[in-house]
């Protein structure tokens, strides 16, 4: 890209905070539910950041960065000049395009999206816009995008690209590093000389494109982000374009990084997960999700009816970490062994239960049994279907199930027979619905009353994102703006009589320490002390999992569990996430 020298950079800094994902339309259908039938279908992707950050690794200068490694060029405020020369060193000579396609699929991933140019701005395809990309300006000399469209092809897996559009830190006209360009920048002329320009190219020499990943669409004009998308929809109308392009256009949603809701978005959706904190390599981070975890996020997306796009972050030699790629191939096991119960399905209109969560398809109720009870029987309130046979997905083995009070109750083997979750296959004849969602206390299993599920009486319902220092986001749902007298209400059934520890999650920042607030369940009540758990520096939540007390429910019924400010000070430091009821 030729470089202007009139109006020169100087954008306001992009700041690392959930504002960056843009405002995404959250209304329902629109045109194009024919286009995106393969999306809804497929459930599962791989995401990969790989750029030239891959080779600095998490570390400039011999000093680590700690946080997202993709950003390590904002982190160590590297200028553009100097971060040129990782170029010269990047060689990945152990990519290769064919593994990593076979490890997707073998990790029952649908489809792949990798980062054509994150914000370092630099091209990972051959470029004729801009000489910093992977061919021109690395001793590689390859086009890593061309080999992964072949591979796909012969393995039958979809590929899109991720463009940043908004920031790119090379480009003194664009958005994002202001330690380096200090001046205004035009926007329209690195729009027009090299964002569309190159994805131009990776919508006309890739052959199919499944999608484009936009992302952090920060202050773009919807003049721009309508443009891109035209161009897109012209170049290749086949393609999707997820929501981050911004001002709401889009195919569909994709929600905060690493966010696994608690209730569905009305619109299409993705969430985007990472392996463990960071999304490129970085030599430090080894905080592998398990396969479990793994296997619980995914059910849990797709129950709610999301697509799972999990990121893995290969090296600068090409090469995805050993660790992570064998977390992968046991997840992949585990989709293979119960994929009928995840490609293709539909959410569930049972919710998540304590035990789980579930999905729907062609007259089959799925159920993901993520906790085990350990008494020999699952029990399914609230499902109003004809059903008319249970069995284990993997085995196809019977088992024996009733139906009592409204419960289906349903024989299990003592032992889970699959440590990463069990499906239980429920055939059912007719409609199924399902009431009660997430309203039933079970005896034996941790029963968590979320904050999004309870009526509040003057306080609101409310979010917090964060990210942590070593990059990974958290997201939680909670209710705020607590006064004297607010309350937050769950009504729910109990399915047995038992002891349970009532615990509460919360922040307590130290203006609100020494609040009082009160419990009660039933005929209980007790008030008690909130006490301080830190919170509040740069938007981080802390959390406390705090035990108040022991409590009897003396027989299977309904119940009303609440919580009450009695004497709250500062209003809005304290935070409530949700209560628990966990077996004694
Ligand atoms: O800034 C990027 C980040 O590096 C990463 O690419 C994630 C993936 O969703 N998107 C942006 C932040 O949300």
């Amino acid at each position: 890209m030729s470089k202007s020298k009139t109006k020169l950079a100087g954008k306001r800094e992009e700041k690392i905070d959930a504002s960056m994902w843009g405002k995404q339309s959250t209304r329902q259908e629109r045109p194009g539910a024919t286009r995106c039938e393969w999306f809804r279908r497929s459930k599962f992707a791989m995401f990969i950041h790989w750029g030239l950050y891959s080779q600095a690794g998490g570390r400039w200068k011999g000093k680590t960065y700690y946080g997202i490694a993709e950003w390590i060029m904002h982190l160590a405020r590297v200028p553009a000049k100097e971060y040129e020369t990782l170029a010269p060193r990047f060689n990945p000579v152990d990519f290769n395009a064919i593994e990593w396609v076979r490890l997707a699929k073998a990790a029952g991933m649908k489809y792949i999206v990798i980062t054509a140019k994150h914000h370092e701005g630099f091209a990972m395809f051959r470029s004729k816009v801009s000489r910093f990309n992977i061919v021109d300006a690395t001793p590689f000399k390859r086009d890593p995008l061309k080999e992964l469209a072949k591979a796909c092809r012969k393995e039958g897996l979809k590929l899109g690209f991720y463009y940043s559009q908004y920031q790119d830190w090379h480009e003194p006209d664009a958005a994002g590093n202001s330690w380096d360009f200090k001046q205004k920048g035009d926007f329209n002329k690195y729009l027009h000389e090299k964002a569309i320009p190159q994805i131009k190219e990776l919508l006309t020499n890739y052959g199919p494109v499944a999608l484009i990943w936009f992302d952090t669409p920060g202050n773009i004009s919807r003049e721009a982000a309508q443009e891109l998308l035209d161009m897109v929809r012209k170049l290749q109308p086949g393609c999707l374009v997820n929501g981050r392009l911004g001002h709401g256009l889009g195919d569909y949603i994709s929600l905060g990084d690493q966010e696994v809701p608690l209730t569905a978005p009305k619109r299409l959706w993705e969430t985007i997960d990472t392996h463990n904190d960071t999304w490129a390599y970085a030599w430090c981070d080894h905080r592998w999700k398990s396969a479990r975890e793994l296997v619980s996020r995914l059910v849990r997306v797709v129950g709610l009816g999301g697509n799972y796009a999990l990121n893995v972050g290969p090296t600068g030699r090409g090469v995805i970490p050993a660790e992570s790629a064998s977390i992968l191939r046991q997840v992949g096991q585990w989709v293979s062994r119960n994929s009928e119960s995840i490609y293709g399905s539909e959410p569930s209109p049972l919710g998540r239960q304590a035990w789980g969560c579930s999905t729907l398809k062609s007259g089959k109720l799925y159920l993901h049994v993520l906790n085990w009870p350990s008494d020999g029987e699952l029990w399914v309130p609230g499902l109003k279907a004809n059903v008319k046979g249970a069995y284990l997905l993997t085995t196809r083995r019977n088992l024996k199930f009733s139906r009592k009070g409204g419960i289906l109750r349903i024989q299990i083997p003592k032992l889970a027979p699959d440590s990463i979750a069990t499906v239980i296959v429920l055939d059912v004849a007719g409609a199924i619905k399902a009431r009660g969602r997430g309203k039933y206390v079970y005896n034996g299993l941790v029963n968590e009353m979320d904050a999004p599920f309870a009526k509040l009486v003057n306080c609101r319902h409310g979010k917090r994102s964060w990210m942590e220092k070593f990059g990974d986001w958290h997201h939680v749902d909670v209710v705020e703006n607590w006064s004297n007298g607010s309350s937050a209400r769950w009504d729910v059934t109990a399915l047995k009589p038992g002891m349970f520890s009532l615990c509460a999650d919360y922040e307590c920042q130290p203006d609100a320490e020494g609040s009082e607030l009160e419990m009660s369940l039933g005929e209980t009540r007790w008030s008690f002390p909130v006490l301080c758990t830190g919170g509040g520096a740069c938007g981080r939540v802390r959390i406390r999992h705090e035990t108040l007390g022991t409590i009897a429910i003396p027989k299977a019924g309904k119940y009303t569990l609440s919580i009450r400010g009695l004497d709250v000070k500062g209003e809005s430091a304290f935070l409530l996430q949700k209560l628990t009821l966990e077996p004694v």
